[in-house]
């Protein structure tokens, strides 16, 4: 009798040891690093993901905000090295691991219009098929490719024309189309990581840096600049990718509610972000009044418009027969997604 309830016993916390065995192996806490904070628009889209992974499964998520893990290229590292399982870096960086990526520099290449561009992300051959392998060769898994806004120079002395940037040196992101671009518009390019620019505006080490409105008001870039310029050459882009080894071995299940979760995310940001140029303009406004915010009209757009066609042709120069068909693709895309 003894025995058997030994036996019986032994079965049960076997049971228990087993299911939570299996609990403990299944549940995970992911870490997932953005370049922003968690109130900006990569850190909504990362409570969001967090949320529907948690809601859809037994994993937790661990968010990283800009800072707590150093600078984006550190956050790609770590990602890459598997310390990380998901890292949000926007092709202004990636650019200089993947070279194809710099195609979302060439100026006036993506539109203006956040409805056009809302659909053109989701349903790109570029990017859900093409830069996927690209990004799979880094050991990168690409979920989601976002747009941030559209993006405005500030700087310090108003800027009507490309005349206005000589001498001018302007902070871009860490990748060579971004420099080729700005050296056509005229200015001295300075690539700088993020944490560099409100300092380097401040003791005037540069004077102008280009960035989605609602960022020139959450980082106060405002308050070290005087000028404000929208000449409608580009949209800020960014991107979610996971450790491609860790989401290769991902049950098909867990694949699954992950990319929900980034489509979930992606649906959500878009809606999000409805207005919130405006908005966040107005707050600037508010802050301080004698800020100056210019439209560049057609006439004052030209030169920039007119550079496009250099950087493009840079961009091919740099990335060869692969650059070539992205570059291809994407605009076939953007006119397939145009209404
Ligand atoms: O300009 C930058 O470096 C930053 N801009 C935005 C909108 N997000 C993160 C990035 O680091």
């Amino acid at each position: 009798m003894k025995s058997v309830f030994r036996t019986f016993l032994g079965g049960a916390a076997a049971t228990a040891i087993l299911v939570s065995g299996i609990v403990a192996a299944e549940a995970a806490n992911w870490k997932y690093a953005f370049e922003e904070s968690l109130t900006e628009v990569q850190g909504v889209y990362a409570q969001k993901f967090k949320e529907e992974i948690e809601k859809n499964s037994d994993h937790t998520v661990q968010l990283f905000p800009y800072g707590t893990l150093g600078e984006s290229a550190d956050i790609m590292e770590q990602a890459q090295a598997g310390i990380l399982q998901f890292v949000n870096q926007s092709p202004g960086f990636t650019g200089a691991l993947i070279p194809e990526a710099q195609v979302f520099f060439v100026p006036y290449l993506l539109p203006t219009d956040q409805d056009h561009l809302a659909r053109f992300y989701k349903e790109s051959k570029a990017i859900n098929d093409d830069f996927v392998g690209l990004y799979a060769n880094q050991g990168l898994e690409l979920l989601s490719m976002y747009p941030e806004g559209e993006v405005a120079m500030t700087t310090k002395k108003p800027v009507t024309s490309c005349a206005d940037l000589n001498e001018v040196k302007f902070r871009v992101m860490t990748n060579p189309l971004l420099v080729e671009s700005y050296k056509a518009f005229g200015a001295t390019p300075t690539p700088l990581p993020w944490g560099e620019v409100y300092g380097g505006l401040q003791t005037n080490i540069i004077q102008g840096q280009e960035n989605p409105t609602f960022f020139l008001y959450s980082t106060k870039i405002y308050e070290v600049t005087d000028h404000i310029t929208y000449a409608g050459h580009n949209n800020f882009t960014t991107a979610l990718m996971a450790n491609k080894d860790f989401f290769d071995g991902l049950s098909d299940a867990d694949k699954k509610t992950v990319r929900d979760a980034a489509a979930t995310a992606y649906d959500f940001i878009v809606e999000y972000q409805k207005g919130l140029a405006d908005q966040e303009l107005n707050k600037i406004l508010e802050a301080k009044p004698e800020m100056t915010v210019t439209i560049l009209n057609d006439d004052q757009r030209r030169c920039f418009q007119e550079a496009a066609a250099e950087v493009e042709a840079k961009f091919v120069d740099m990335t060869g027969d692969s650059g070539k068909a992205i570059l291809d693709q994407l605009k076939a895309d953007l006119e397939a997604t145009k209404n």
